[in-house]
């Protein structure tokens, strides 16, 4: 694979560059480069630039408003609702997010809803903005059926991703963010791309039949992970991000969807907890005490971990040249 060598800067601009070029405004577009280039500077290719070419689908098909301005409503005092007016998801977040840390500090617990928005990156980001703030967090979106529950062979749930963030005083913030499928289906398109085999489990071919091929599993479906029980929390993100909020269950998302390539219309639904409040003022203590217990068993694996380690490189990211040249040709 030819590669060539962007700084974080660089990324950025390429993206804001793009959407602006495509019919963002502003606001729009920064709130989206600033998500894309976190996911290269932390190593999340399968949701930083490789997301473009949808991004713009999406934008030149009209499904998504490149000025788009959401609007917060206040449901109850510590339930927002944020309509994206069809904006890309990471604007209606940066204003939803930085209000339900001020409820969330005062009442304990915080439920930020997401409606008509569009999302297509990862959801660290937004859990991870509330452990940097001393809360808990916990997010989920569905998305376009490419999952089959557990026993059948058809898809029905989307990858329907799930995070969670932890804030550990001292430290990094735990963090995960995995998609409910055996692999989320960006890292699925990369393989395909870059003509690699996926692990055996991770989905089945058109005949219904387990395969390594990732273009056969595209072609096919996506597995969730872990069996029955990660099929019971891909439901569970359908029925939070989309049941809870009111927006588009998986299949309800692709029927209303135009096809263009891009993210359908969806929701996101975020929960904030404050430990301060719910626990009381021994809860850092305490959890720092859970963190060093778990972090001195050899070789146990910190969510969040990697990714804070690739931050801590300022340096360029090498990106596919394929991807980079079929992006600047959007502008
Ligand atoms: O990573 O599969 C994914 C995803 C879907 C919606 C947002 N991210």
């Amino acid at each position: 694979m030819t590669t060539t060598s962007f700084t974080l800067q660089e990324i950025f601009e390429l993206a804001y560059r793009v959407m602006i070029a495509n019919g963002c405004n502003e606001s729009n577009a920064n709130a989206l480069a600033k998500i894309v280039q976190s996911a290269e500077r932390d190593g999340s290719h399968s949701h930083g630039l490789f997301r473009m070419p949808g991004y713009v689908k999406a934008l030149r098909s009209g499904k998504v408003k490149g000025d788009a301005l959401p609007v917060i409503k206040k449901i109850t005092p510590n339930i927002l609702k944020v309509s994206g007016n069809n904006c890309f998801a990471p604007l209606a977040q940066e204003m939803g997010l930085k209000e339900i840390v001020q409820i969330t500090k005062k009442l304990g617990v915080g439920v930020l809803s997401l409606t008509e928005i569009h999302h297509f990156a990862a959801l660290w980001p937004e859990v991870e903005y509330l452990a940097e703030n001393n809360l808990v967090g916990i997010a989920c979106t569905a998305y376009m059926p490419s999952v089959a529950p557990a026993g059948g062979n058809s898809p029905f749930f989307g990858t329907n991703p799930i995070a969670f963030a932890y804030p550990i005083p001292g430290k990094n913030p735990i963090v995960y963010d995995m998609a409910t499928a055996a692999m989320a289906q960006g890292e699925v398109q990369i393989a395909a791309r870059d003509g690699k085999k996926v692990p055996l489990g991770t989905g089945l071919d058109r005949d219904g039949q387990l395969t390594d091929d990732p273009k056969k599993i595209l072609e096919g479906v996506l597995l969730p992970f872990g069996g029955y029980k990660g099929s019971a929390i891909a439901l569970m993100v359908e029925l939070l991000a989309a049941g809870v909020t009111g927006e588009n269950f998986s299949y309800e998302a692709k029927e209303n969807d135009n096809g263009d390539g891009g993210p359908p219309q969806g929701g996101e639904i975020i929960i904030a907890l404050s430990p301060e409040i719910i626990g009381g003022s021994g809860w850092s203590e305490h959890v720092k005490d859970f963190y060093s217990r778990l972090s001195s068993i050899k070789g146990a694996r910190i969510p969040g971990e990697r990714r804070h380690e690739n931050r801590l490189d300022s340096g360029p990211r090498e990106i596919n040249t394929n991807l980079v040249n079929s992006i600047k040709s959007l502008l």
